[in-house]
């Protein structure tokens, strides 16, 4: 399959039986956790919360009232931990460009789009993810400026040297970091920013615990440890400028949320025994490409 670029056409890499059957997993996920936290403002986040939990949703009496405001307040602390990594990514200006690696439902690239009025390029192997993302920017109006694509993340086919700042936010466990870090300081111009928000294992505790490997198997990923990231990093031109451990901010996402019957969907309890027994944590890396 060809994809017109720039009056160039490049080819879509092929894909690894593995990456189809995670592109099967996206393409068929319709979690409400995602979907109705997403529903309330129209930003469908992938990834998890930071911050503290306002314990009043979870008392409310009205038992609809009470799905309903800790919904939100999944969705509010969702958020936080989006405009946590917009904040890292600039400063920016209309001009600049940004790169989504692993975009999901594209709130990421809408987010960093409202703070800085940049164009932001989203890829997700998923065609339903890429295709429902598309729409939500067609529908906010601002399509000319933010896109999203149906690529690989690890082999974009976007210009060299294009991108102001770019992220992953949770997606590196599906990815090795060394291709994935190629990828990223290729299309960053020097000076550019990247910032990584990861669930990684670590090397304190050993190797992955049973709880991380019942993560891995929930989503099909393979959670690296805390050490690969620096390492792989040094080895592509990115210079960690910002390190903050994010277990402990995250942990109260994952107390509400397991009290969420209407959106549970079985992880919440190897997240929450996995940060609390040591061997996993929640990681922000901000990175300079030089
Ligand atoms: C959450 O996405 C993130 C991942 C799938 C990657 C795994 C992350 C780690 C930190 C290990 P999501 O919002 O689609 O997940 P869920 O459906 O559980 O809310
Ligand atoms: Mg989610």
């Amino acid at each position: 399959m060809a994809i017109p670029q720039s009056g160039a056409t490049v080819s879509l890499p092929a894909q690894s039986t593995y990456q189809s059957r995670v592109a099967d997993y996206w393409n068929a996920e319709e979690n409400p956790v995602n979907l109705e936290l997403g529903r309330i403002d129209d930003l469908y986040h992938h990834h998890y919360g930071i911050g503290e939990v306002d314990w009043s949703v979870a008392d409310d009496p009205d038992p609809a009232r009470r799905q309903q405001r800790v919904t939100a307040e999944l969705h509010r602390l969702e958020h936080a931990q989006a405009e946590l990594l917009a904040s890292h990514l600039g400063p920016l200006s209309p001009a600049d460009r940004v790169f989504d690696a692993g975009c999901g439902r594209g709130g990421g690239s809408v987010v960093a789009h409202q703070r800085y009025g940049c164009h932001a390029d989203g890829v997700t192997l998923s065609t339903k993810q890429a295709d429902f993302a598309n729409e939500q920017a067609r529908a906010r109006g601002i399509d000319d400026k933010v896109r999203y694509h149906h690529r690989n993340m690890l082999e974009t086919g976007f210009a060299a040297g294009g991108y102001a700042a770019s992220w992953n936010n949770e997606s590196t466990m599906y990815v090795e970091l060394d291709l994935l870090f190629a990828e990223h300081s290729r299309l960053l111009r020097r000076g550019g920013r990247y910032v990584v928000i990861t669930g990684c294992y670590n090397d304190t505790y050993g190797r992955a615990s049973r709880e991380v490997s019942l993560i891995n198997a929930h989503y099909i990923c393979d959670i690296h440890p805390r050490s690969e990231y620096f390492r792989a990093m040094a080895r592509h031109r990115l210079v960690p400028v910002h390190v903050e451990d994010l277990t402990q901010a995250t942990i109260p996402y994952w107390e509400l949320r397991r009290t969420a019957d209407h959106l549970v969907t079985g992880v919440e309890d190897a997240f929450l025994d996995a940060y609390r027994n040591g061997s996993f944590q929640y990681l922000l890396i901000v990175a300079d490409r030089v």
